[in-house]
């Protein structure tokens, strides 16, 4: 996350033929509504800049530090990871605490797709087709006491299978946390798929977080284990360095990174020459979340 050099990937410069593809693909899996109710509501105007990156983007242009530093890493090295059999802890201010199997999990959940802007705090974003079901109802499934305040996510740690965790990139594992009310939101999704699909390794399968209006690294990937806790619970990138990453990290083009402006972002996939776009306040889903820090200072609580 903190490279500072944009290199070029492969996908700044993806010919039109991969979208006529990716077109025909979506034709031939009858995927005719791609168009989600959360489309075109808030910000970018048209519905056509919502258009959906390619798989080949989404799935080869990755922050996922387990796998390596570099964008092309974990599209390398991912393929190596286990995901089946996969369970998930779920403890702490919890009714039914315990080692959930994802394929429990997965049963009675109405997977959904939800076309959603993804904004990385790197100045870049896409626009993923995410197949998954709303936090929510596991978190309803589990019973939140009334003293949890807030949920706490973890990454597996299998050094073995994600090379990165061989070296001090970061303080492994992986850790994120949401307040409760951020958690409990409907556009807080935990994914499974992509293009209906499951999600590709380096996207964090088998489950991954996606919560549309943070910074991607809120996104915590590969998830093992929940915490529901009284306390604010520790965050890989606040812990590594404070000053630059807070808790909330809510997109806010308003608050520039100490090392960057936020104020624009690059589409990927957009072409070399393609102008930066403006960045809306909660990435688009102002209307949606802004109310949830009503009265708060959002220069001290980035
Ligand atoms: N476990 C884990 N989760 C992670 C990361 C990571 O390095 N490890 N990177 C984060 C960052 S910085 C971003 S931008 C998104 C990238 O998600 P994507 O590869 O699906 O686009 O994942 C987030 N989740
Ligand atoms: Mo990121």
């Amino acid at each position: 996350m903190p490279s500072r050099h944009s290199k070029l990937a492969w996908s700044d410069v993806t010919p039109k033929h991969v979208w006529m593809t990716r077109r025909q693909i979506l034709a031939a899996a009858g995927a005719a509504a791609l168009v989600s109710p959360r489309d075109g509501r808030a910000g970018e105007g048209t519905g056509a800049s919502l258009e959906p990156n390619t798989l080949e983007e989404i799935s080869s242009y990755n922050n996922f530090y387990e796998f390596g530093t570099d964008k092309s890493d974990p599209a390398r090295y991912a393929a190596a990871l286990t995901t089946d059999p996969w369970a998930i802890e779920i403890g702490g201010l919890v009714e039914r605490p315990g080692t959930y199997d994802l394929a429990d999990i997965l049963k009675g959940k109405a997977i959904e797709e939800r076309i959603y802007r993804f904004r990385c705090v790197e100045a870049w974003s896409m626009v993923v087709p995410w197949n998954g079901f709303e936090l929510r109802a596991l978190l309803e499934q589990v019973g939140v006491r009334p003293s949890a305040r807030y949920v706490a996510f973890q990454t597996l740690f299998r050094p073995e299978e994600m090379p990165g965790q061989r070296l001090p990139i970061l303080d492994w594992p992986y850790v994120e946390g949401l307040r409760l009310d951020e958690a409990m939101h409907p556009l807080t999704l935990l994914a499974t798929g992509i293009y209906g699909e499951t999600i590709p390794n380096q996207n964090g399968a088998p489950i991954r977080l996606v919560v549309p209006w943070k910074y991607g690294f809120k996104s915590i990937k590969s998830i093992v284990r929940i915490t529901l806790t009284e306390a604010e619970p520790p965050c890989t990138w606040n812990r590594q360095n404070p000053r630059e990453y807070g808790f909330y990290s809510n997109v806010n083009p308003a608050v520039d990174h100490p090392r960057w402006s936020q104020a624009t972002e690059r589409r990927i996939g957009g072409g070399l020459f393609a102008p930066r776009i403006p960045t809306l306040p909660f990435n688009g889903y102002a209307e949606e979340v802004a109310s949830l820090y009503a009265g708060m200072d959002l220069t001290k609580f980035y």
